[in-house]
């Protein structure tokens, strides 16, 4: 990816170093169900997709430097999940809480902490030929990103996003290429709910698996879990159609207002959202009663009614 984006020539990246930071970070990974190595994985690659195809860095939309921070980063911005989120470390009182509750965003602090330990390990610097200037700007960069992976981050963004969709992005505005950055990166996070709909359900069960392991730990510290993480509260269909609306769906819209040549993946969710609603309409009407947790990715009948479904 770094090749086909022209970064090794540019930054004389040794390509050893890389390979080793790249396994670095690949062992930095722990194997949840869902925030493990496969996820940093696609969600680089999608980051990549976006800068090749829109083709972010020839039309100066972002700078080179930009496009490599964007790439590192995602490689990054999950390093050492444990599976559970920011809340959970602070009612658990983790080590991590300790260190980060009083900033917010504990686990993208920590994996800001595990990439710049990275970085520095002894013939894992593939930057070493970046100047000093580029090179600290370049830390920057990867603070800022792999900070902006807080969805509560992305939220607190959208009105200024909302503004640069609406009057048009401008590369000469400094502030444009911050906030494109982090829609990106938010962007290539949640990409997997614009693949197809047996990868999208797929993943939807792994973060499900991994909520639900939360919610029990919850429980049995005597804390009640949110209606996410309970396997005994939560409906995943009607949950999925929440997530979309409020967080992913407008993610993909502001970037093909901003770029129409990125409206593939804001018609992809769309046609996921709907199958999340025929899911749930036709589970409704055969057990209107219950709640469905993870037993809906087991039932291959549930998928034939789909298919007939209009
Ligand atoms: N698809 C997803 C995530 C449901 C690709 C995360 C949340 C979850 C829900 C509000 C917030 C969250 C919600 C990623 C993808 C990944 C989103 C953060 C989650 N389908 N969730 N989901 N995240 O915390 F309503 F867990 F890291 Cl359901
Ligand atoms: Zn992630």
């Amino acid at each position: 990816m770094m090749e086909s984006l022209g970064m090794i020539n540019k930054y004389r990246i040794s390509k050893d170093s890389l390979a080793r930071f790249t396994l670095m970070v690949r062992k930095g990974y722990r194997d949840p169900p869902y925030h493990n190595w496969l996820h940093a994985f696609s969600v680089t690659h999608f980051a990549f997709l976006l800068l090749y195809n829109l083709r972010l860095m020839e039309i100066n939309a972002l700078t080179h430097l930009e496009g490599l921070a964007l790439i590192v980063s995602s490689m990054c911005h999950d390093l050492d999940h444990r599976g559970t989120t920011n809340s959970f470390q602070v009612a658990s009182n983790s080590v991590l809480a300790s260190l980060y509750s009083s900033e917010g965003s504990v686990m993208e602090r920590h994996h800001l902490a595990q990439a710049m330990c990275i970085l520095n390990t002894d013939d894992c610097n593939f930057l070493e030929n970046l100047s000093q200037q580029e090179y600290t700007q370049f830390l920057d960069l990867m603070r800022d990103i792999i900070l902006a992976t807080d969805l509560a981050h992305h939220l607190r963004l959208v009105s200024e996003l909302r503004d640069v969709a609406e009057t048009g992005y401008d590369g000469h505005n400094p502030r444009h290429h911050e906030l494109l950055i982090c829609l990106l990166m938010t962007a290539a996070d949640l990409s997997d709910q614009t693949k197809d709909w047996q990868s999208s359900k797929h993943v939807a069960e792994l973060i499900y698996k991994e909520f639900f392991t939360q919610g029990d730990l919850e429980k049995a510290m005597g804390n009640m879990p949110l209606e996410m993480m309970d396997r005994e509260k939560a409906f995943i269909p009607e949950l999925q159609l929440q997530f979309l609306d409020d967080v992913a769906i407008p993610v993909y819209e502001l970037l093909a207002k901003m770029f129409p040549g990125a409206s593939d993946p804001y018609h992809n969710i769309q046609a996921s959202r709907k199958n999340w609603a025929k899911l749930r309409d036709v589970y409704k009407r055969r057990k209107p009663e219950s709640t469905s947790s993870l037993d809906i990715f087991e039932d291959d009948s549930l998928e034939e009614d789909l298919a007939k479904e209009l």
